[in-house]
């Protein structure tokens, strides 16, 4: 197992689309694990491939809460099959660290893929956890949760990240 380095915004291999995998095999497992290693060492609760900079259809979720059952959730090549209902979130990302805004999604989610067997799941999900797989799929698709906001709150993230490139850079 090995920790991998989070990209961050504005990096472009945030915005690629992410390619299918063809076969879950020993090379795509030992990503997962270390995808893993690398969310729970964060902390968060999702990752995905693209912020390890492998723009590869690979996803894990662990909503590290008492009360969830799931535990660790890897998804390979997930899709979105049924969609319902609206909720409004507080989210925040790895890769747009110390940002944090209210996005829209749905409420909840049908997901199918493959599990880390690369035998097909199905997960039906409400809450967080639907939250947490549109934010993960949305990143296979080079989407990020500030690309959800008005375009007055994208102003603001915009101007909050000019300030800070510049303050770092002194
Ligand atoms: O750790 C994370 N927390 C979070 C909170 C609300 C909505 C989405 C997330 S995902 C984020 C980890 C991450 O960036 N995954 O891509
Ligand atoms: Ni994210």
């Amino acid at each position: 197992m090995a920790l991998l380095n989070i990209c961050v915004y504005p990096d472009p291999v945030l915005r690629e689309k992410a390619r299918p995998i063809g076969m879950v095999d020993a090379a795509v497992r030992r990503l997962i694990d270390d995808m893993a290693e690398t969310m729970y060492d964060a902390p968060g609760i999702g990752l995905a491939a693209n912020q390890v900079g492998k723009p590869l259809r690979v996803i894990v979720i662990d909503l590290q809460r008492e009360e969830d059952p799931h535990g660790l959730i890897v998804l390979v090549n997930p899709e979105i099959v049924q969609a319902s209902g609206e909720l409004v979130w507080e989210e925040g990302c790895l890769s747009v660290p110390e940002f944090f805004a209210e996005v829209h999604r749905h409420e909840k989610v049908t997901v199918r893929g493959l599990n880390a067997d690369g035998k097909p799941v199905e997960i039906q999900a409400d809450g967080l956890l639907a939250v947490a797989l549109q934010h993960e799929i949305d990143h296979l698709n080079g989407r990020l949760f500030i690309d959800h906001l008005n375009p007055i709150k994208r102003d603001i993230f915009k101007r909050k990240w000019k300030k800070r490139l510049l303050e770092a850079s002194v």
